[in-house]
C-alpha cells in the first residue's frame, strides 16, 4: 500500500483576481475558490488520478474537519487523519492573477500538536505501515511537533523497513538526509543550503546518492535533475501556458510515486511526472491535472543522460 504523510494540511482558499496584485491599491477578488492544501495531500491525489491506491494520513484540525473532508471527497483522496481536538486545519492563500507569471501565497502556520496527538498519531502508523508499503512524508512541520519528533518518524520507518520518500525543506530536509530515506525531492535553493561546502553540484548530488536512492533537484520552469544508482538525467519540461504553479512540485512527487508503482522504467517515470506537473500549472487549483493533456505531453519531455 501507498501512504502520505501530510502533518500540517490546509485548505487552499483560491482568490482569484483579474488584474495584477499591486501594494497601495484596492486589488478586487473576482471569484473564490478551494482547494486541498499540503503536499502530501497532492501527492495521493495524484497517485489516485493514476489508479494508484493509497492512503493520507497526517493531521487535521477537528473544528472545520467537516469542510475538509469535504473537499477529500470531492477530491477523492482517501484518509485517515487523526483529529485534532478543538483546533482547526489552517487555511493557504493562493492569489491568481491573470498577468503574473507565478501565484503568490500566504501560509498560514497551523494548529498545534501536542505530545499526545503525536504519540496516538505514531501508534496508528506502527498498526497500519507494513515492510512492502511505501510512505511520501510531505510539506511543512505543524507547531508542537519538533524535528526530533521527525526524527522518531523517520527511524519508526526505517524499523519498519518500508520505502521512504520526503518532500521536506529546511532541517527538516537535513534528518531525511542524515537518517538516509530512500527518496528526497529538494528544489535548487534547498539543495544549495544542504551543500555546505559549495562543491560542484553534480559530485556534490553523486555522493547525497551514495545513501539516498532517488534524487530531484527541481528548478521550477527549468525542469530538474534525477540521480539514480550514480546516473545522473536532465529533464526538461514541456513549455506550457501557466495559469497557477502552486501544487507543481507535489503533482511530480505524486506521479512519480505513481510510476515506481506502476514499474514503469526510469525514463517513463520521469516523463509521466514531468507531464502530470506541466498539465498541473495549466489549471487554476492546487490540484487538478488532464489526464490526456499528460498523454500528449510526455512525448514533449525531454530527458538528457548528464
Ligand atoms: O505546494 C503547495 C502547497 O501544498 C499548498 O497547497 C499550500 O497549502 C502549501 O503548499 C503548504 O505548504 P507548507 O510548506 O506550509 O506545508
Amino acid at each position: 500500500m501507498y501512504y502520505t504523510i501530510t502533518l500540517n494540511p490546509a485548505i487552499d482558499r483560491l482568490l482569484f483576481l483579474d488584474q495584477k496584485m499591486e501594494s497601495r491599491k484596492t486589488n478586487r477578488i473576482t471569484n473564490v475558490d478551494y482547494d486541498i492544501g499540503g503536499k502530501g495531500t497532492h501527492g495521493s491525489y495524484a497517485m489516485s488520478k493514476l489508479g494508484v491506491d493509497n492512503v493520507a494520513l497526517g493531521f487535521m484540525g477537528e473544528l472545520n474537519s467537516d469542510a475538509f473532508q469535504q473537499i477529500m471527497d470531492v477530491k477523492g483522496i482517501t484518509n485517515q487523519f487523526t483529529s485534532i481536538q478543538g483546533q482547526k486545519t489552517r487555511e493557504c492563500y493562493i492569489v491568481i492573477d491573470q498577468v503574473s507569471t507565478g501565484t503568490t501565497m500566504l501560509t498560514e502556520k497551523g494548529f498545534k500538536v501536542s505530545k499526545q496527538d503525536i504519540d496516538t498519531f505514531m501508534d496508528q502508523l506502527k498498526k497500519t505501515v507494513k515492510k512492502e508499503d511505501t510512505v511520501l512524508i510531505a510539506g511543512s512541520l505543524p507547531e508542537g511537533f519538533t524535528i526530533n519528533d521527525l526524527k522518531r518518524l523517520v527511524h519508526l520507518l526505517k524499523q519498519i523497513g518500508c520505502f521512504i520518500a520526503c518532500d521536506l525543506s529546511g532541517d527538516a530536509l537535513k534528518v531525511a538526509v542524515d537518517l538516509g530515506v530512500d527518496f528526497i525531492k529538494p528544489n535548487e535553493f534547498e539543495i544549495n543550503d544542504l551543500n555546505e561546502d559549495k562543491e560542484d553540484l553534480i559530485p556534490f548530488l553523486k555522493g547525497l546518492n551514495k545513501t539516498i536512492q532517488y534524487i530531484v533537484v527541481s528548478m521550477g520552469k527549468n525542469g530538474s535533475y534525477f540521480l539514480h544508482n550514480q546516473q545522473v538525467f536532465r529533464v526538461i519540461s514541456p513549455n506550457v501556458h501557466e495559469v497557477n504553479d502552486t501544487g507543481a512540485g507535489d503533482c511530480f512527487v505524486g506521479s512519480f510515486m505513481a510510476g515506481l508503482a506502476k514499474n514503469f522504467d526510469l525514463e517513463e517515470t520521469l516523463r509521466l511526472a514531468s507531464a502530470c506537473a506541466a498539465s498541473k500549472v495549466m489549471h487554476n487549483d492546487s490540484t487538478t491535472f488532464d489526464l490526456d493533456q499528460v498523454e500528449q505531453l510526455k512525448y514533449q519531455v525531454q530527458i538528457q543522460k548528464y
